[in-house]
């Protein structure tokens, strides 16, 4: 029987509020209103920001809400007015909007559309209400995703249509990880051929700039984490070495300098730690290298460093989603995974079924997880 035009009861985990364990609750999902979408998630990564959010470290998030921004799933139903996808279309929700109107949506050189939550961080649809709700309670949702439940409702501005072979369970880490870290290098560095690249941090993210890296044939990746467990991987996925910091005595930036002749081409902070982001643009050449912020700091940190590290030539870039435009991006990501063109399973360490959301946060802050997968 069709669920269309009606409420759906269905599991989801709900944050009642921060520094709480996730709640598998019974909640209703309301049907999508005009230009929005209803998704039946089929899997879902669990990414850091998500375990951020829980420890209340992202200003302005809003409390209850489904968190959750990278997933796969099978489009439910549709809302008036939406022609981008229809019910039984494979799709991925997307973190970062795109309206295709706004000026970040029409400038060629930037991915940030004005109408994304990740801007307004309302916890809320683009029409100021939720379709989530529990116990009689409004429950947020997460940065126009919200996909730790068994159906979500986005905005048609938030999902892309992908290719109807996808394998979901796989796919779903281009909501987000591995789309961040690859984008910062094709799409926002542009590393060329033969260049020599240093990446801080090797999670999901760090591990999907070495991949972005050996892509873009830079001549040396030299991986930076100061959990040496974490380096197998980062040679799976293309690094050239790696490096624990607690193996050093000098700062990490002088020993990268040393072993590179005055500094890499490119370097890559994934971590979300102002201090290593300093240590990134000191690791660059002073005179023709790129730093490029991927990790997300907590909210009223500040970075300081002297002027004069620009002055002689470095240029600092950032972005979200790795700088790229997700509706059209995603689409061609999958179907160059699909065709082999990278691989993604270094990144997939663990599936979990959805029940056990709790235990792969656990692993995530062990330090023991890149992603888990979670499968409804
Ligand atoms: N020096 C070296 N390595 C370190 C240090 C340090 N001082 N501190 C931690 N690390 C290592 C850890 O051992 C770990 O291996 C790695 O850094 C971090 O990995 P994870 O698994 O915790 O995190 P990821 O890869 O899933 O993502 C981390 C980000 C901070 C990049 C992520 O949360 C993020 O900010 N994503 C991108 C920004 C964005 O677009 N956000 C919106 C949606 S996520
Ligand atoms: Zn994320
Ligand atoms: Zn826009």
């Amino acid at each position: 029987m069709s669920t269309a035009g009606k409420v759906i009861k269905c599991k989801a985990a709900v944050l009642w509020e921060p520094h709480q364990p996730l709640k598998i609750e019974d909640i209703e999902v309301a049907p999508p209103k005009a230009h929005e979408v209803r998704i039946k998630i089929a899997a879902t990564g669990i990414c850091r920001s998500d375990d951020h959010t829980i420890k209340g470290l992202i200003k302005d998030s809003k409390y209850p809400v489904i968190l959750g921004h990278e997933g796969a799933g099978i489009v439910e139903s549709v809302g008036n007015g939406v022609t981008s996808v229809k019910p039984g279309d494979k799709v991925i929700p997307l973190f970062l909007a795109y309206c295709g109107e706004c000026r970040g949506c029409t400038e060629p050189k930037s991915n940030l559309c004005y109408k994304s939550d990740i801007v307004k961080r309302t916890g809320l649809m683009s029409d100021k209400t939720s379709r989530f709700t529990c116990k009689g309670k409004l429950i947020h949702n997460f940065l126009n995703t919200s996909t730790f439940t068994e159906y979500t409702v986005v905005d048609e501005i938030s999902v892309a249509k992908i290719h109807d072979d996808a394998p979901l369970d796989k796919v779903c880490v281009i909501g987000c990880g591995f789309s961040t870290g690859y984008g910062s290098v094709v799409q926002l560095a542009k590393v060329e051929p033969g260049t020599t690249c240093a990446v801080f941090g090797l999670g999901g993210v760090g591990l999907s700039v070495i991949i972005g890296c050996e892509k873009a044939g830079a001549s040396r990746i030299i991986a930076i984490d100061v959990n040496s467990k974490k380096f197998e991987k980062a040679m799976e996925c293309g690094a050239t070495e790696c490096i624990n910091p607690k193996d050093y005595e000098n700062p990490i930036h002088e020993v990268i300098q040393k072993m590179t002749n005055g500094g890499v081409h490119y370097s890559f902070e994934c971590i979300g730690n102002t201090d290593i982001m300093v240590s990134a643009l000191l690791s660059s050449h002073m005179s023709c290298g790129t730093a490029v912020i991927v990790g997300v700091a907590p909210s009223l940190s500040t970075l300081s460093f002297a002027p004069r590290l620009l002055l002689t030539g470095r240029t600092l870039k950032s972005a979200f989603f790795g700088g790229f435009k997700g509706k059209e991006s995603v689409p061609q990501l999958v179907t160059d995974l699909m065709a082999d063109k990278f691989k993604v399973d270094s990144l997939l360490s663990h599936k979990l079924s959805f029940n056990e959301i709790n235990k792969g946060f656990e692993m995530l802050r062990q330090g023991e997880s890149i992603r888990t997968v979670l499968e409804f």
